[in-house]
This record gives C-alpha cells, structure tokens and sequence, in this order.
C-alpha cells in the first residue's frame, strides 16, 4: 500500500487543511506528528526506503527506539499538506538508542522533519508510556486568542486552566486535567522539548508564551478538537476582557465540582482556588 492511500496520512493531510482553515498557519507556521502502528507500518512497507543515514534528533529519546512517525516538514507550508503531501510531509523511523533518525519516504523535493522535532518526539515519548501508548498525535498551532492571552495573564497553569474553564461549560470535561504554560522561550531545540515534555507529564495541552500551543491526543479528530475547544475559550475570554475588564458572573468552585461530579470527571482542587 502507497503511505498516501493509508487511512493515517488521510486523517493527517485534513487536520492540515483544518488548521489552515482555521488561521492557526500563518506562512511555514505550526507542525504535526503522528506515531504509526505496527499494521500502519506493515501496510507500507513497500513504499518506504530504509537504507537511508541516519541523523541527530537533537533529544535522546530510548522510549521510542524502532518507532515510525509521520510529520511535517520544516519550513513546509500547512496550506501545501494537501495539495503536496509527498513535499510536505516525510516518515521517519527513530533508531534503535533513540538518538538518531531515518528518513524513509517524502520530502520529495528535499528537506528536514519539523524543527520542533525535538519536542514532538520527547512529547510522544512522555504519552506513549503515560497512556500506555493510546496517544498517537502531536499537533503545535498558533492560534491568535491564545498567544493573545499570553500578553495579559499570569504565565501560570491554574490561572490559564482556571480562565479557560469559565469560559465555556464544555471546557473541563475536554481538558480536565487542565493547561500547562511554558514562559517564554526559544524554539526549535532541546530545552523548550524538556520543559514541555514536563506539562506533558501532567497535562494534554501546553501553551507556549507569545508562540502558540502543543496538543497530545489519541486521534487526529480528537487532537484538534482539543486545540479548537481551548482556542474557542480563549476568544470567548479575549471577547469578554475587551468588553469589561471584570465578569460580573461566572461559573463557580462549587458548579465545577458539581459539574466534575455529573460528568464523571475528575477537576484537581488546585484549579478551584477562591479568587481574591
Ligand atoms: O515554523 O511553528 O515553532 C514552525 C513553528 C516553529
Ligand atoms: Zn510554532
């Protein structure tokens, strides 16, 4: 089977288009990876070439050795992924210390794999043994209301969580472990990976300072519904701040621990702090 017949790539090459739609992709912005299975890898044996060099990921990542992904490639434009995905995207296989990578299909007309290659592999190494490997997909956008938000808040993971909750009643049963923040940082390398492989420890979602979000997830559908949920509260946030510096009402401590208790989820206390 051809990679771009297999059902992985299909759902891939929409959530690029998605995000494009959406306006989170300004020019080469925002990558994404997804981690195959043994029966995605089978499928398309044939179409891959592993004797190919290998080369630095730039992070040690041992919980990932002999492991396949599909990401994006660096500089590669999100609104391109359908309409080239064999320039835009490229399968690599991690070594066997998960030190090193192998290209073996795509960028067809050259290239890297995302410069974030770094956190992604350290985010999915993190998930993989977290959710005894269901999480398959990490997705990093730049959504504007968020990176907005990153201006105005306290850079704080119970502030973020806290706000974005109140902001629209779905938001704690999607993301109910809450939102982790990362201050402000250069991209690109192996520090910002380990400080966001940390939150990733604890949290789905990890926002960047004056960048953007990552997100984990067990599918492409419910990965960017993670991003979409948490970009609609921070608009829904910005909206209101631009309105009236102060809410004259919202939801509660008390109606997230009975919401927590209707829903069957667990909301930690740490978020359900008395505002002064
Ligand atoms: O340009 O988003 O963080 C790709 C990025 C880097
Ligand atoms: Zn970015």
């Amino acid at each position: 089977m051809k990679v771009l017949e297999t059902e992985f790539a299909k759902g891939m090459i929409r959530l690029a288009g998605d995000g494009f739609a959406q306006g989170w992709h300004e020019r080469n912005g925002g990558n994404l990876s997804y981690r195959l299975t043994e029966e995605d890898v089978c499928s398309v044996q044939d179409d891959l070439k592993l004797d190919g060099a290998f080369l630095p990921i730039g992070a040690s990542v041992p919980g990932l050795a002999g492991e396949y992904f599909l990401v994006t490639g660096s500089g590669k434009f999100f609104r391109n992924v359908p309409l080239a995905p064999e320039d835009a995207l490229a399968v690599i296989r991690v070594d066997q210390k998960g030190e090193n990578y192998q290209l073996v299909w795509g960028l067809q007309n050259g290239g890297k794999p995302t410069s974030e290659l770094p956190t992604h592999l350290m985010n999915h190494e993190v998930k993989k043994r977290k959710t005894k490997g269901a999480h398959r997909v990490i997705y990093h956008c730049h959504p504007a209301n968020i990176i907005a938000l990153t201006f105005v808040l306290p850079l704080k993971d119970e502030v973020f969580t806290r706000e974005l909750w109140e902001m629209a009643t779905e938001c704690p049963v999607v993301f109910p472990d809450g939102i982790g923040v990362v201050e402000w940082m250069v991209p690109g390398g192996r520090e910002i990976a380990v400080k966001t492989s940390e939150l990733m420890e604890l949290y789905d979602v990890a926002i960047w300072a004056h960048h953007g979000i990552f997100c984990s997830g067990e599918t492409f559908d419910l990965t960017f519904g993670l991003a979409h949920t948490v970009e609609k509260s921070a608009e829904i946030l910005v909206k209101t701040l631009s309105m009236a510096p102060k809410k004259l009402q919202t939801i509660e401590p008390d109606g997230f621990r009975q919401l927590a208790k209707d829903f069957g989820v667990s909301l930690p206390e740490k978020f359900l702090f008395e505002k002064g």
